[in-house]
């Protein structure tokens, strides 16, 4: 099994738990530690079970967090808090506004049927239609997902923390609602599982704010796009591919990690479930598939904590991965080889002019590299 495969298990019980929340309210009950309020805590998720099946998430969201107000800890507020929460993003205003800059009007980019995994593809989506169309910046998207966004779903990160740190958490999505051939539980080990695939996309987010993506002019751009990273170019003079976060370039290998450890805790939950598999979203893995799964997850860390040797093209080079994102290139115009166009008069056919980089380690994160080594690895 490899990793794709893990995140996408993670994904579907990403999509899966957004589904129930779509359709069904409040499963079997968790009880709060110290409950101020059961009876007043019950009744309000049960409205906010009605309004979930009526669509209206927003007046979910705000009835789980009165819950939130009476008892901090009910699981069942928590995670219908989270994920009404990640749903009502579309409700924003300043991502409305985007979205009826990037799509036009009336066009949503998220709907309320999407899920999260969609928002995050339809955001990258969105900068590859940035750079071709005219009247949007890069920053203007960066700076809804610095404010909006990421914090979003640091609020629901949170909240899941809180139902992981209780050790239980059960959750019955009914055959009538979900519309499915049975209820289907949702436990612990799916909740690591979300967590694990929301800190995955929040990952992606911090690399998408971590550069300036911004072009000095877009039509000089289009009909010159070598003047971006050239230098003595109208347009090389823009903040393009220059560091923008620290701290979010840095938290792109912190979420990873997280994702890492999130997913080796549903594992294990996973692995110690005695009740019937049956209505499980992800099924209990074999002692063969746990061990898999564990040395894969093991793998990533590695590549993200320590420098690997891999072979290229019959060349060992080492790799220390983390310096990208602890000592992240401030300028990366600056450490790409000289480029010419092959076809200079219509400006096509972007070829290298001369490779003599001015860092061929990039800050170490290929360790001794020089010049000579990697114009050979790169022929052969
Ligand atoms: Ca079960
Ligand atoms: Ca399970």
């Amino acid at each position: 099994m490899n990793y794709l495969k893990i995140f996408k298990i993670c994904f579907i019980v990403l999509i899966a738990s957004i589904l129930v929340i779509n359709v069904q309210g409040c499963g079997k009950k968790e009880s709060s530690k110290l409950p101020t309020d059961p009876t007043k805590a019950a009744e309000l998720c049960q409205k906010a079970e009605e309004a979930l099946e009526k669509k209206n998430y927003q007046e979910a969201e705000k009835l789980y967090e009165e819950v939130l107000t009476i008892e901090p800890n009910n699981n069942e507020a928590l995670f219908g808090s989270a994920m009404s929460s990640l749903i009502n993003l579309e409700q924003n205003q300043k991502i409305k506004d985007l979205e009826k800059k990037i799509n036009g009007e009336g066009k949503s980019l998220i709907t309320a049927r999407d899920n999260f995994v969609g928002v995050a593809g339809k955001t990258m989506a969105s900068f590859v239609m940035s750079a071709v169309k005219d009247p949007i910046q890069a920053s203007e998207i960066q700076d809804a997902l610095d404010t909006d966004v990421i914090p979003a779903i640091d609020k629901a990160l949170k909240k899941l923390g809180v139902i992981e740190n209780s050790g239980s958490f059960k959750y019955i999505a009914k055959k009538k609602v979900y519309d499915t051939d049975k209820d289907y539980e949702i436990d612990l080990a799916d909740i690591y599982a979300l967590d694990s695939s929301m800190n995955i996309i929040r990952s992606i987010l911090a690399l998408l704010v971590s550069y300036n993506l911004d072009i000095k002019d877009y039509k000089v751009a289009k009909e010159d796009p070598l003047s971006i990273i050239t230098s003595g170019h109208a347009n090389y003079e823009s903040n393009f591919l220059k560091l923008r976060s620290n701290f979010r370039i840095a938290q792109f290998r912190e979420n990873i990690l997280t994702a890492i450890e999130k997913a080796r805790k549903s594992v294990e939950s996973m692995c110690n479930e005695t009740d019937s598999q049956e209505d499980d979203i992800i099924k209990k893995p074999s002692a063969k598939e746990k061990s898999d799964i564990l040395t894969e997850l093991k793998k990533g860390e590695d590549w993200l904590n320590y420098p690997m040797k891999e072979n290229i093209n019959g060349n060992i080079v080492t790799i220390d991965l983390k310096q990208l994102f602890v000592n992240p290139l401030i300028d990366i115009k600056e450490y790409l080889p000289s480029l010419e166009y092959g076809d200079p008069i219509n400006k096509k056919d972007i070829k290298v002019k001369e490779f003599n980089l001015k860092d061929p380690t990039f800050k170490g994160l290929l360790p001794g590299m020089t010049n000579e080594q990697l114009k050979k690895i790169m022929k052969s």
